[in-house]
């Protein structure tokens, strides 16, 4: 079995329908990864654990969402050197603006990676994370490279429909 890359953790089930997002990219590149929750404020014994073996484990990157007082990233930034990728998943008050806020606003030294709120957050999160990989793995970066030309090619594809 390939060893894990790629660690995908969330604060709660509720964050899956985003965080699925992030799984599906790293599916489609074929990059080995895991997916978890793991919630900062009730198990916080967990995170720290998660965190301390991510280095040894051999983890390349931890893709972390949470939403509202989202502090996972940060908290598991601050446990690890491994590159931490923040998602902001949107809160149900105020549509995450916390999350977003919370997870990029990080105090000098402990660096989070923020990406946009909620899915394209999540997709962004897992497509940078196979840019990270591809800096070392030129197969992986032609497939990234095709990724974008599909991308090129839709959106030259494009039609309009007529003013109305
Ligand atoms: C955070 O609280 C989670 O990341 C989630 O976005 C939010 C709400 O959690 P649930 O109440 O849905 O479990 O910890």
């Amino acid at each position: 079995m390939k060893p894990i890359q790629i660690g995908v953790v969330m604060g709660s089930s509720s964050d899956w329908d985003t965080m699925q997002h992030a799984v599906q990219i790293l599916e489609q590149f074929g990059i080995s990864h895991e997916a978890r929750v793991v919630s900062a404020h009730r198990m916080p014994d967990d995170m720290f654990a998660y965190a301390e073996a991510a280095a040894g484990r051999g983890l390349k990157a931890i893709i972390a969402g949470a939403g509202g007082a989202a502090h996972l990233p940060g908290m598991i930034a601050a446990k690890t050197t491994v590159p931490v990728l923040g998602v902001p998943v949107a809160s149900r008050h105020l549509q995450g603006v916390d999350s977003l806020h919370s997870i990029v606003q990080m105090p000098k030294g402990i660096p989070v990676a923020t990406f946009a709120i909620g899915t394209a957050g999540a997709a962004n999160a897992a497509l940078f994370a196979v840019a990270l990989l591809a800096s070392e793995n030129p197969e992986l970066r032609q497939r990234l490279e095709a990724f974008r030309a599909e991308q090129t090619e839709v959106a030259r594809n494009m039609t309009l429909p007529p003013a109305a």
